[in-house]
């Protein structure tokens, strides 16, 4: 093995490259190198620094569950964690895990290319080239920003950011500031300038539903009980549906009264958490059109209630159905009782360019500003692996394989692609990540054990394997609401992406049942090609 010849590469310091690389250098004994483009370890924490940024999947459960003494040591005060605070618990998760040599940062891959002969990958990275067996993405299915094509940027005489790429030191303090879009990212930012700022506009285009997030300290006793139980709680995560902590609901919303409904609708508000909202509730929010509107005129009263101007109150009631990643903020609407907190419904008055004070809206009002803040989103999922020259067996580039809809059997391989794995790749677990990431990374290496012992040098998976699998997400994608919808659960959030179904919406515990049955019955959908041979010799 020459000095740029490795085991395994790993792409990418989140979640799921570091537990990728500690699986492969620390367990496996793997000749391991990791990239990452940036300038450090976690990944979405790592780039997305914006005011506010925080997760909505509750403290004890956004982390990892394979490390007992990582369990018991972390530390946590809020039933929520924020950036600053998942960073540092990441950095000491690689510390801990002692993966930091590993890695390259500041390293971007820009191609990936098999070659056949040799049973290689053949990686540049940062202008180098190196080898490996194997090639293991984790590039995070929310990672590659999106930019919207406004008229007139380049001239606006203030600052602008976009939120997955936030710099260090930024002070708004006193300024007047414009934030573009309100998904999860959105309304955060908005909750937390809103005080700050001298004046906020927030331009609209699709208002959604947000419920109560509910955070609050957690008292010392609360926090010994989560550790006590742990065992227990990563068991019932790991068998749920959407992996939150919360037991979803198996009773139909109609099957009860209206003053039923209420109640439950309630308690949830009161609660808090947009996951538990959605399917804790009730078992058909997201499947049934008649339950998803109790549910949503039930957010429409409550957001009209808390938002006294009723003019405002109108901008900020979505009127689609309840069915995009379901959000929960830390008082969003009540922000907008506030004197310097104007919102612009974009669908009414589009934006028509940036000019250099500011932005001008269709109606010919200017909006003046010192800063504007892209909360514009992600190309999810794929978006990452499109920006990559991806060439698998035979010349096959991926972006053809993905020519009519990204693929992967699974969520982690892709036929064609041998030895090649993703981490939330195309068509899997719709659910908190941290779990499901685990879930893939576990079986990902187990295969390239059981590969090892079994003299496989190539293992990819047939053709016949992803087209049932897509089948089988389509299906189920199908029952649900989501896709009626453009948002970025189906891709439908970037102009001239196609839109198609990017998950496995059967939930985490039935994703695990099945990755299991496969691996116990020897990997049978997958192409197996021994050492020095190649797949059509
Ligand atoms: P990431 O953390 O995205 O890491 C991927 C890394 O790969 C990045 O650092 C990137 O720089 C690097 N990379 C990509 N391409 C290349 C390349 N070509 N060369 C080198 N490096 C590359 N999930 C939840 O479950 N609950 C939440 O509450 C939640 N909140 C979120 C809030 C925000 C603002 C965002 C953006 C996402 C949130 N997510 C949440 C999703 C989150 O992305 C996942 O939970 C998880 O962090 C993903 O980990 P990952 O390792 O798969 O990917
Ligand atoms: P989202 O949920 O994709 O939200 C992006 C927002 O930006 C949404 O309101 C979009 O409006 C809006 N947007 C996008 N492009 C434009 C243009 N061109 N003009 C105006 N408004 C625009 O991204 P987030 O970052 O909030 O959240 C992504 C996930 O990350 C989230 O679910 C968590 O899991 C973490 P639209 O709705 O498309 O009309």
């Amino acid at each position: 093995m020459d000095n740029n010849t490795y085991d395994a590469i790993v792409i990418g310091a989140g979640f799921g490259g570091v537990y990728g690389t500690h699986k492969f250098a620390n367990e496996m004994g793997f000749k391991t190198i990791a990239f990452e483009k940036g300038s450090g370890p976690a990944g979405t924490w790592h780039w997305n620094r914006y005011p506010g940024a925080l997760s909505d999947t509750q403290s004890y459960i956004y982390r990892y569950s394979f490390d007992k003494e990582l369990l018991e040591e972390g530390e946590w005060e809020q039933t929520y964690l924020t950036q600053p605070e998942i960073y540092k618990y990441f950095n000491k998760a690689v510390d801990k895990l002692n993966v930091r040599k590993y890695y390259k940062f500041n390293t971007e891959v820009t191609s990936a290319r098999y070659i056949d002969d040799e049973q290689l990958w053949e990686v540049v990275a940062g202008g180098e080239t190196y080898r490996a067996r194997y090639l293991f993405n984790a590039l995070g299915l929310l990672s590659a920003i999106n930019w919207p094509n406004i008229p007139g940027l380049d001239t606006f005489a203030g600052d602008y950011y976009h939120t997955g790429a936030w710099p260090e030191g930024v002070d708004l303090t006193g300024r007047r500031v414009g934030v573009i879009g309100s998904g999860s990212t959105g309304t955060q930012v908005v909750t937390e300038l809103a005080d700050k700022v001298e004046h906020l506009t927030h331009f609209i285009r699709t208002p959604q539903y947000s419920v109560p997030l509910g955070k609050r300290t957690q008292s010392e006793e609360e926090i010994r009980e989560i550790k006590d139980n742990y065992d227990e709680i990563w068991d019932q995560v790991m068998n749920s549906q959407v992996g939150f902590g919360f037991e979803e609901s198996t009773i139909p919303a109609m099957s009860v009264s209206e003053e039923e409904r209420e109640r439950v609708f309630e308690e949830a508000w009161q609660k808090g958490g947009g996951f538990n909202f959605m399917f804790g509730t009730f078992s058909d929010i997201a499947t049934d059109l008649e339950a998803n509107e109790a549910a949503a005129s039930f957010i429409r009263k409550k957001i009209n209630t808390i938002v006294k101007d009723p003019e405002k109150a109108r901008k900020l009631t979505p009127t689609e159905i309840y069915a995009r990643r379901p959000l929960c903020d830390n008082g969003f609407y009540d922000k907008f009782n506030r004197e310097n907190v104007d919102v612009v419904l974009l669908k009414e008055t589009p934006i028509k360019e940036i000019v250099p004070e500011g932005i001008v809206t269709e109606d010919g009002t200017l909006h003046e500003l010192d800063a504007i803040i892209f909360a514009t989103g992600f190309d999810a999922v794929d978006g990452n692996y499109r920006r990559m020259e991806i060439i698998g067996r035979n010349g096959v580039d991926l972006n053809d394989e993905w020519a009519d809809e990204p693929s992967a059997y699974l969520g982690t391989t892709v036929a064609n692609f041998p030895n090649w794995y993703m981490i939330l790749g195309p068509r899997g677990p719709f659910t908190n990540l941290p779990p499901s990431i685990e879930t893939q990374v576990e079986w990902i290496t187990d295969q390239i054990k059981w590969a090892e012992e079994n003299n496989i040098a190539a293992i990819e998976p047939k053709r016949s394997a992803v087209d049932e699998w897509a089948k089988t997400c389509d299906d189920i994608a199908a029952a649900t609401v989501f896709g009626q919808v453009p948002s970025w659960i189906f891709g439908a959030n970037v102009e001239g992406k196609k839109p198609s179904v990017l998950f496995y919406m059967a939930g985490l515990g039935a994703y695990r049942n099945v990755i299991g049955e496969v691996a116990a019955n020897g990997y049978p959908t997958f192409e197996k090609t021994p050492a020095h041979q190649t797949a059509t010799s």
